[in-house]
């Protein structure tokens, strides 16, 4: 498709580019990295749309790459030149871990850029985890074992969530947005919130609340000790010289 076509020639002609998005907590400032493709007949694609088409091709392990590379190189030199102590989250598909050593692809990229393992995490979907293969199981803790942060994303969408907790080395747990979307209202939603923060801090998971836009949201997470919140409310995704501002801002 014209589509194929024009994402095999989007990283040499330079149409992709990071987005980052703030995640505040008490402790260190952190954001996720978001991939952004802006095509000059296309315009920006979203990734919903074309990140699915890189995986059939093949085409996300070479794009994950140019991703994990670029977000810790960004990371390292924001910590250096502001001294804030930043961390970065990346999403790495299913493909990724399936296809690939993700493990020493990791370890690569924090040697070359200078990053220290701690600053970076790695956000993974229950897709990943759903792969009941030795392969996976080993690359996550290997990942963990260097001390790189791994996510839980879109936490309590999918399938069989609880069950992976216990399986596999995860640190962080990110809060789906649909859970947050209609807090502090409705009942049900801050009923489940909040079973899943005192679950996440039972098992020394941090936790993150995606999609928080309202300050009653936050106030609400605050008071049941949420530690990280992201969303529209801090910033929306935003290029790599918005979000340094955000950083000197928030200092
Ligand atoms: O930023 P936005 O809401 O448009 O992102 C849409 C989806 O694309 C999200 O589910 C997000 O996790 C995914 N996504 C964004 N950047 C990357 C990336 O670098 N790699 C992978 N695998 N997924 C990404
Ligand atoms: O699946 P993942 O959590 O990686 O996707 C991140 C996506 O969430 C991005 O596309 C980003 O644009 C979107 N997003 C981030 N903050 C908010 C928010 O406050 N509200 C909504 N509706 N979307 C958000
Ligand atoms: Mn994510
Ligand atoms: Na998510």
């Amino acid at each position: 498709s014209a589509l194929e076509g024009a994402l095999h020639r989007a990283l040499t002609n330079r149409e992709l580019y990071l987005a980052y998005q703030p995640i505040v907590g008490q402790k260190r400032l952190g954001c996720e990295a978001l991939l952004r493709w802006h095509n000059p007949q296309l315009g920006l694609v979203s990734p919903a749309d074309f990140i699915p088409i890189c995986e059939e091709l093949g085409l996300i392990i070479t794009i994950g790459e140019w991703v994990l590379y670029q977000a810790c190189a960004q990371a390292k030199s924001w910590i250096t030149q502001t001294g804030q102590p930043l961390f970065v989250s990346v999403n790495v598909s299913s493909t990724q871990f399936k296809r690939q050593d993700i493990a020493s692809l990791v370890a690569k990229v924090l040697k070359e850029t200078g990053l220290a393992a701690d600053a970076l995490t790695l956000e993974i979907t229950e897709t990943v985890l759903a792969d009941n293969s030795g392969h996976i199981q080993r690359q996550l803790e290997s990942l963990r074992g260097m001390g790189v942060g791994l996510a839980i994303d879109d936490f309590g969408t999918g399938y069989s969530s609880l069950s992976y907790l216990k399986r596999f080395p995860l640190s962080k747990l990110k809060i789906d947005r649909a859970f947050i979307r209609d807090l502090p209202e409705d009942e049900e939603d801050r009923a489940l919130v909040s079973a899943i923060i005192s679950m996440a801090g039972q098992l020394n998971l941090t936790v993150i609340a995606e999609g928080v836009e309202t300050q009653a949201q936050l106030a609400f997470l605050q008071s049941l000790g949420c530690d990280y919140t992201q969303g529209f409310l801090h910033a929306k995704p935003a290029d790599a010289a918005q979000f340094e501002a955000f950083i000197h801002s928030y200092a």
